[in-house]
């Protein structure tokens, strides 16, 4: 029989790398659209694990499985470390008119330099254990790429001349911030056979 765990995100594009990672080690992921949560978790917090924390503990109200919540976002070196936390919030719109309002803000920046962060919170039986990743690259000149979401078409990896949105999702899986927290969280919950 498979483990179940609800991966608590409103976000599609997160989803789809969370299951990647942990139906390989024979997870069975729920959304919160199969388990009928139809509620949003507040983003309440000054940082990334403070709102991580909220969101878990806030999602565990309305299920027992266990489950993970994340918060992420995108950290401009020459906005000083903007929009950060805010990443999903600081303005409306689509994620198309969020890159280019971003790119907008660099048009004479020369230093292009950001890093991508996650936070990756597990809540199982009252225990919370946090997992953190992040990726260095730069914001590119212009939106490149079709593929992932949000900030992923201007998120460019120096190492490989690609932006994010020019990775399949695999590809991605195997650099990113996130990956890097769910690898840690794979080992988690592989040690103590969760
Ligand atoms: P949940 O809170 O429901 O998980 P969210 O999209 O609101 O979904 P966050 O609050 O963590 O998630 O916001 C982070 C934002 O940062 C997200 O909406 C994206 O715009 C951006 N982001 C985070 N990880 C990203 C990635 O891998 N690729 C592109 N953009 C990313």
């Amino acid at each position: 029989m498979f483990k179940k765990i609800l991966v608590a995100t409103t976000n599609f594009g997160k989803l789809e790398e969370y299951k990647k990672f942990l139906e390989l080690i024979g997870f069975e992921v729920v959304s919160l659209k199969d388990e009928q949560i139809n509620e949003e978790a507040p983003e309440n917090g000054n940082s990334y694990t403070e709102i991580a924390e909220n969101k878990a503990k806030f999602y565990s109200k309305y299920t027992h499985l266990p489950l993970v919540a994340e918060d992420s976002g995108l950290e401009i070196f020459s906005l000083k470390g903007f929009p950060g936390i805010n990443s999903n919030r600081w303005m409306g719109g689509t994620d198309v008119e969020k890159n280019q309002a971003l790119l907008n803000k660099l048009r004479n920046t020369t230093d292009r330099r950001a890093v991508f962060k996650a936070v990756i919170v597990y809540l199982h039986k009252k225990s919370l254990v946090r997992f953190e990743g992040e990726l260095y690259g730069e914001i590119s000149k212009k939106p490149q790429g079709s593929m992932g979401f949000g900030y992923d078409p201007i998120f460019y990896i120096p190492s490989l001349n690609k932006t994010f949105a020019e990775l399949i999702l695999m590809e991605k899986n195997k650099i990113s911030h996130r990956a890097h927290a769910l690898q840690k969280l794979v080992s988690y919950l592989k040690k103590y056979q969760l």
